[in-house]
Formats: structure tokens, sequence, C-alpha cells
């Protein structure tokens, strides 16, 4: 079997090297991807996401044991976890941890910035539809922080889970616009400690900020209290997450949500690779050198600049045309 064949069987030890290979975004990955990606699109990919501290590794792990309960395979990507870890301890001694640590239908990883070149953003999209070609039902991607991390995981994912806990209440008024537009399920975590119910209170406030999600005013971001130390609420969690998707799909939503991340996808790679090949470029040919320093002399502005090289596309473009027609004729 083919590294190929063996990540489509599930095999853990081969998606792992293509993870960490894509961690390091190791040139070869880029053939691996081309190769997985007819594969991909089977996945439930789902964003757990809030401030630090708030449960999301805990919550993760339960929710990870309880769709396992529902016969369901999980792949969970930590990205850029604050602590570090080394094997089951990124998601908490637990018992819980120790249970999935044990189960080949869970794969486990953690993703970190440190020495990824083309952007987190691209290795954990990469990594995800790994998992997903590796036959996971859910990936569960666990991201710190909202709207202000590397990874725009409401971009990536098809449910988002905000997680928050008591005590967090100012903290949503800051920053309860941006939040309300990305999050499907609302979390209050932590509900064995006191003021769960003041933030459950305080989150339906800002509730009204959901009108604003564009062609998804239908769903109401349910809030659900939970606590990973006794159980609380993570049956209801699951549920809501399985609600959502049948959700997305029944309206849809679905479809449109893959087409924009795949957009976005390859813009990032565009832009990317157009950076690469640039300068790549000023380094072999004098003119082009010269060119550009005319930007740093004063001589010429960054934006004309720039327009000049949509042009010179758009003229190209348009030879090509020509002389397709002419073949045609
Ligand atoms: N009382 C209580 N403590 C909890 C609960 N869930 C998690 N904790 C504790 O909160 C702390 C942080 O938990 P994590 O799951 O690591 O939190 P996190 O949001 O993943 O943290 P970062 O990844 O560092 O942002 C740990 O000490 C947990 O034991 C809960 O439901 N109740
Ligand atoms: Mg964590």
């Amino acid at each position: 079997m083919n590294l190929f064949e063996k990540i489509k069987a599930g095999d853990i030890c081969s998606i792992a090297r293509l993870i960490s290979k894509v961690e390091r975004r190791d040139p070869e990955v880029i053939k691996a991807i081309k190769e997985i990606y007819p594969h991909c699109g089977n996945a439930h990919l789902i964003g757990i996401t809030g401030p630090p501290g708030v449960g999301k590794s805990c919550l993760v792990s339960e929710l990870a044991g309880k769709f396992r309960e529902k016969n369901r395979t999980v792949g969970i990507l930590a990205v850029d976890p604050s602590s570090p870890f080394s094997g089951g301890a990124l998601l908490g001694d637990r018992a819980r941890m120790i249970e999935l640590a044990g189960d080949k239908d869970v794969f486990i990883r953690s993703l970190a910035s440190r020495g990824a070149s083309g952007g987190l953003s691209a290795a954990v999209s990469d990594a995800a539809d790994i998992l997903d070609m590796s036959g996971k039902d859910l990936v569960l991607i666990e991201t710190v922080g909202v709207g202000q991390g590397e990874v725009d995981i409401a971009r990536l994912a098809h449910t988002v889970l905000l997680v928050l806990m008591p005590g967090y209440g100012d903290a949503l008024q800051a920053m309860k616009a941006g939040i309300m537009e990305i999050a499907d399920i609302l979390i209050v975590n932590k509900a064995d400690l006191s003021g769960a119910d003041e933030a459950v209170a305080e989150l339906s406030t800002v509730q009204g900020f959901q009108g604003m999600r564009e062609g998804q005013d239908k769903w109401v971001a349910p809030i659900i209290k939970s606590s990973t130390l006794d159980g609380e609420g993570i049956e209801d969690i699951a549920g809501a997450v399985l609600k959502h998707f049948e959700y997305v799909k029944e309206q849809g939503f679905l479809r449109k949500k893959n087409r924009d991340r795949r957009t976005n996808q390859f813009l990032d790679i565009f832009t990317q690779q157009i950076r690469d090949e640039f300068m790549r470029l000023v380094k072999v040919d004098a003119g082009i050198q010269r060119w550009v320093d005319k930007i740093g002399d004063l001589e010429l502005d960054p934006y004309s600049a720039s327009e000049q090289v949509i042009e010179l596309l758009r003229n190209a473009r348009e030879q090509e045309r020509d002389s397709r027609k002419r073949t045609r004729k």
C-alpha cells in the first residue's frame, strides 16, 4: 500500500507522518494534497474556539468520547495550544483522554505555528483534509481566541462552538458583534462554578446580533451550560452539533460554505505562490530588479506598480483569447 492508500485506510502512523509534513510545509505535501483533494468533503468540520483556559480542550475530549459512543469516528486538531504537550497530555491527563488514546478511530494532533512558514491557516486546512480523507466523520478543531487568531476558524469549520465560562461577561461585551456572527453554538462551560446563569443571561441579551448572520438567519445559536467535571450539557452539545450540520445541509448552506472555504484557500495559495515566484524572478532578472528598485527610490509608487503587473496579466489574457479565436476560425 502506498501512503495515500494507507491514509485512506485510516492508518494512524501514515496520517501522523503526513500531518507532520503539513506542519513543516514540506513541499512533498503539495503532491499528496493534490492526490487527496478529490476524496475530501465527507467530514463534518467543527471549530471549538474561545478565550484561553475556559475548558476547550476538556470539552473537546468529552465531546469526542460522546461521538464515539454514537459510533462516529473522530479527528482532533488543537491549533497552537498555549501550553506545550506531549501525546495524550494535549487534552489533559484525564480518564477520558486515556480512553480515547487507545481508540484507533480517534486521531489527536496539535499543530504549532512554529516553523510553519506558509501560514498556520494553510496547515490546519490541509490537516483537516487529511483527516477527512482518512474517513473521520467529525474533525474537531480547537483554536484559541476569536477573530484575532491566525486561523480563521469560521472560514474553515461547518459548525463553530464558542466556549465561555462564568465571569466572561465583560470580555463578551467587548467582542460580542464579531463573536455572534461566527458562533453556531454558545457554551458556558464550568457551569459547576457560580455565575453560570448570569453568563447565560448575558449571552441571551446579545443574541440579537444573530440577525447579522448572512444567509443563515433561521438558525438561532443555542446557549448550553456545560461542565466537563460532571458531564453536564455534553450530550446536549453533541446533539446541537449534529443538528446544526443537518440544518446546514438541508438549507443548502453546506455547498456554499465549502465553496467559500475553497475559494479562500485558493486565493491564499495563489497569493503565496505569486509572491514566491516574484521573489524568485527578482533574484534572477536584472530588469525586474531595476523596476523594483524604482519603488524603493520613490520613482514608482507601489499602487501603480501593482496596477502595472495586473495590466500585464490582463493583456496576456486578452492576447490568449484572441489567439484562441483565431485558431477556431
Ligand atoms: N471547574 C471546572 N473546571 C474546568 C472545567 N473544564 C475545564 N476545567 C479546568 O480548566 C482548566 C483549563 O482547561 P482546558 O481544557 O485546558 O482549557 P482550554 O480552553 O483548552 O485552555 P487553552 O487551550 O490553554 O486556551 C483546567 O485546569 C481544567 O481542569 C469545568 O467544566 N469545570
Ligand atoms: Mg486547550
